[in-house]
């Protein structure tokens, strides 16, 4: 039976004593234990009733059982759902009833707060912790640990990943087999991944770069991963020696450059050092090699499409560039009115088309419209250009969007939680550069006229909504806002008020 994803990922990998997760406590899984695991899951899902294109949502830690709860989805052909571990249970929720779900699997600290949400659903909830614990283990352990893969074709769905908008909530991106599959192949060959490498795994497994980038790449290439429950970088000096590659988020290398024991020594060993999620600064790609002797890789991507474009193993990475498009990968630089391909070198909106491209938003036809072409292109939202050598630059985003520390925050979605308060008559969020996170959030609010705004009154609200990472950093109360003649909102402004505020803590 053919399983385009899981022949091309996991099949490789059936009966190898190589090892596949290096844990922080010395812990090693070999490939075969991570495939046997994987099995039972995808049997213990079968008997909860979860099969061919059923959406199973996770909300779990990172341990190898959840790389498991992966790889089992993949071959019982049920489309998997992560979800980010800070997200809070208003935001699970939605996440939950738009997919519509049939199981969903959380954390055993967080059952209580999720069962009466699920339970509202009718999707069943069952738990599933790191160290082979949670009722969803306990079922799996009478479960045979070989498994007939379902069949799935190239354009048969293996992920949802929600991607927020700068209007209402999130959208479901539908990820194909191939999505995944044609794009950790051509990752794997332009990075030069193979079975002897060792990557260093501390992102984390609810988003494109640690789970379809990270992971996928380490699959296909055979190789290991020492597998940390999220960022430490003590851990990553520690291990470094042992280690071949990183990938990671700019503030991953401000970190450890931010370290003094860290430099030539630690990274003997390590033959790449890949960025992606958000801008690395052009000083940051110097200081680096400075202090190592290693240029930085900078590749750049988005959940619709997997990677687009990645700075050449061999050859020139050019700081501030996020290099050329990928192969199989066609990219354009159009005008953001007009749609019309702009001449080399100007600034336009980067539209790309490929196999790695997604097959649209989850139930929402509209949206998927405006932004998917007909001929196949996606329209990123991101404003770039590219140079006579093919080099790719993002100068900024069409989009509404505050990137931090590599987290995608829309304002929109904290302006209609302060909108909503009978205090506040509108509100304006900006982001603003932060040294550690690269962007932060600044939320300004307008009282009504004879109102007052109390702003931990603020802060209470929005910590009981949203995620820790979208919390605004910075209240400020103002008596309008700044607005052109047109009465648009001109955050332009806000964002030159507030520029420095972050820049010398
Ligand atoms: C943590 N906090 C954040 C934050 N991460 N706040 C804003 N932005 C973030 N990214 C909060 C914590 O809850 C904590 O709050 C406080 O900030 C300090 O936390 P910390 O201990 O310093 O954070 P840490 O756990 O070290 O995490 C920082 C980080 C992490 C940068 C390592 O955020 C991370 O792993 N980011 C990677 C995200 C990612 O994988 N993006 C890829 C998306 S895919 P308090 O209240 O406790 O003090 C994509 C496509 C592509 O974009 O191209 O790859
Ligand atoms: P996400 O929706 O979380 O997948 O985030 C995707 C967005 O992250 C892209 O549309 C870009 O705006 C941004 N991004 C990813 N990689 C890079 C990069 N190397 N440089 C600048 N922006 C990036």
């Amino acid at each position: 039976m053919v399983n385009h994803l899981y022949d091309g990922l996991f099949q490789p990998l059936v009966g190898k004593q190589t090892p596949f997760l290096i844990l922080s406590d010395g812990d090693v899984w070999s490939h075969d234990r991570f495939i046997r695991l994987a099995a039972q899951y995808a049997h213990t899902l079968n008997a909860m009733n979860v099969t061919v294109g059923d959406r199973l949502a996770v909300q779990i830690n990172k341990s190898p059982e959840a790389l498991a709860v992966y790889a089992a989805c993949v071959q019982a052909g049920v489309i998997f759902l992560p979800l980010n571990t800070a997200y809070t249970a208003d935001e699970v929720s939605y996440f939950v009833e738009n997919s519509g779900a049939s199981l969903m699997l959380c954390a055993s600290k967080s059952f209580e707060s999720l069962h009466p949400i699920c339970d509202g659903l009718s999707v069943r909830l069952e738990t599933l912790d790191g160290a082979s614990e949670g009722s969803f283990h306990e079922a799996s352990l009478d479960k045979d640990d070989v498994f007939d893969p379902v069949e799935r074709g190239p354009d048969d769905l293996a992920a949802f990943l929600y991607t927020s908008g700068t209007t209402g909530r999130s959208k479901g991106a539908m990820l194909s087999h191939d999505n995944l599959l044609s794009n950790s192949q051509a990752l794997v060959e332009q990075w030069e991944f193979t079975s002897d490498d060792v990557l260093l795994h501390q992102l984390p497994i609810f988003h494109t770069h640690g789970l379809f980038v990270a992971t996928n790449v380490v699959l296909l290439s055979g190789c290991s991963m020492r597998f940390c429950a999220g960022f430490d970088v003590d851990a990553l000096i520690r291990d470094m020696p042992k280690a071949t590659a990183l990938m990671g988020v700019p503030t991953f290398y401000t970190r450890l450059l931010a370290d003094d024991r860290f430099g030539r020594d630690v990274t003997k060993s390590m033959r790449l050092f890949i960025s992606g999620s958000a801008p690395l600064l052009a000083e940051t790609h110097r200081a680096f090699e400075d202090r190592t002797g290693h240029r930085i890789l900078e590749r750049y991507g988005m959940t619709e499409t997997n990677m687009n474009t990645s700075n050449p193993y061999n050859g020139d990475r050019r700081a501030g560039t996020v290099g050329m498009p990928l192969p199989g990968v066609e990219l354009k630089v159009t005008d953001p009115e007009t749609g019309v391909v702009l001449p080399q070198g100007e600034i336009g909106v980067i539209e790309v088309r490929g196999p790695n491209v997604f097959k649209g938003y989850w139930q929402m036809p509209e949206k998927t419209a405006a932004e998917l072409r007909k001929d196949g292109f996606f329209i990123t939202g991101d404003l770039g250009f590219q140079d006579e050598d093919g080099y790719i630059t993002i100068v900024g985003r069409g989009k509404d969007l505050i990137i931090s520390g590599g987290y995608n925050i829309y304002p929109k979605e904290i302006e209609s939680l302060l909108d909503d308060q009978p205090n506040i008559l509108e509100t304006a969020v900006v982001g603003v550069p932060h040294p550690d996170f690269g962007e932060t959030v600044v939320a300004v609010v307008v009282p009504r006229s004879d109102e007052t705004v109390i702003i931990s009154d603020l802060q209470d609200v929005v910590k009981e909504k949203l995620a820790r990472f979208k919390h605004p950093q910075h209240y400020e109360i103002m008596t309008e806002l700044p607005r052109n003649t047109m009465g648009k909102v001109q955050k332009n402004i806000l964002r030159e008020q507030f520029f420095d505020m972050f820049q010398s803590t």
